[in-house]
């Protein structure tokens, strides 16, 4: 594997002098714009990211065209901040194609590699007139994709799978909507062979009322396993006068059964602050649907949208995000 130096020794910023904050910026953020794709783009956005084999950072993104329909392109880089070499044309499309279930995009990846398959599996949200819902694909090298098709009915999105089987079935996490409540919360599901879905459930609730993950919640990159438990990170939505504000916050998972939380934190954890956060296209969003680990597996490297215009990158130590997880009353 080759030499991979942890990007987290490089200047890093981080803003409230009064609270510790687990997440530090990357100082070159945004890391990738619609100014650095080979062709042209409105909006580069919420990518999954993965470490290839050989080391390279490998970033899906989201990209959104000047339409409004978004595709999915991979940019590769050796260190993960610098020297994104991407694709010249679009990785994975959408099929526009009459009574496609995905005409006006697909949107928001996240990547699992399935050591059982050896094969990387891509949960994405597929867009069209029933509304977004949740489509897996396989891919050995993210040139080729078999697509398995549509797993979760509209509304549904927000979709990781787990990287191995629990008690003997896959287990994904998605985020239904329902006609029968304002928020919406984040549910569980499994299945013996990723296509057929079952016994469905809600794992955390979107908090209501004045918390900052009152209305909608939902899952950004896949889980993380860590000794302690799975790590969630989920953003948490709330509506106010001018709009809605995204932030990231945490829970931990029952390693044997992850429909059993073991901690919630109450405070978020990664907010908009900065103004390649807070202005743009959507503004006050910080959405992470991927990450990559140090090589010792002591620190994530999340990589997230932000306010659905540019790429941007954060560190965090897992033992810190742990600590600050479990001394959580
Ligand atoms: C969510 C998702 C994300 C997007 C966010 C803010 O519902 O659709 O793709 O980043 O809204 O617009």
């Amino acid at each position: 594997m080759a030499a991979f130096r942890n990007p987290i020794h490089e200047p890093v910023r981080s803003h409230n002098g009064h609270i510790h904050e687990l997440f530090r910026r990357h100082h070159e953020n945004p890391i990738l714009t619609a100014a650095d794709w080979p062709y042209a783009a409105n909006t580069v956005f919420n990518p999954a990211a993965t470490r290839l084999a050989d080391g390279t950072t490998l970033l899906l993104c989201r990209v959104e065209d000047r339409r409004g329909i978004s595709h999915l392109t991979a940019a590769r880089s050796q260190n993960g901040i610098r020297n994104w070499q991407i694709d010249p044309t679009p990785t994975l499309m959408p099929d526009e194609g009459p009574g496609s279930d995905e005409c006006w995009g697909i949107e928001d990846p996240r990547i699992t590699f399935l050591d059982e398959f050896q094969s990387y599996a891509v949960t994405y949200t597929g867009f069209a007139h029933a509304g977004p819902h949740v489509k897996i694909a396989m891919t050995k090298d993210f040139v080729e994709f078999e697509r398995l098709g549509s797993i979760m009915p509209p509304d549904d999105k927000d979709a990781a799978l787990f990287p191995t089987r629990i008690g003997g079935r896959w287990a994904l996490i998605h985020r239904p909507v329902s006609p029968f409540q304002e928020a919406a919360d984040i549910w569980i599901s499994y299945s013996p062979d990723l296509v057929h879905w079952g016994n469905h459930q809600v794992l955390l609730e979107a908090r209501r009322g004045a918390w900052w993950d009152a209305a909608k919640v939902g899952l950004n990159p896949p889980p993380l396993r860590t000794e302690e438990g799975w790590l969630l990170f989920y953003h948490g939505v709330r509506r106010h006068a001018s709009g809605s504000l995204y932030r990231l916050g945490i829970a931990l998972l029952d390693l044997e059964d992850p429909t059993k939380i073991i901690r919630r934190g109450n405070d978020w954890v990664f907010g908009p602050e900065e103004h390649y956060e807070r202005v743009g296209d959507v503004r006050d969003v910080v959405f992470p649907c991927g990450y990559t680990l140090s090589d010792d597996n002591q620190s994530i490297n999340m990589y997230y949208g932000a306010a659905d215009t540019s790429i941007a990158l954060a560190f965090a130590s897992i033992p810190e995000i742990l600590e600050w997880l479990l001394t959580q009353h």
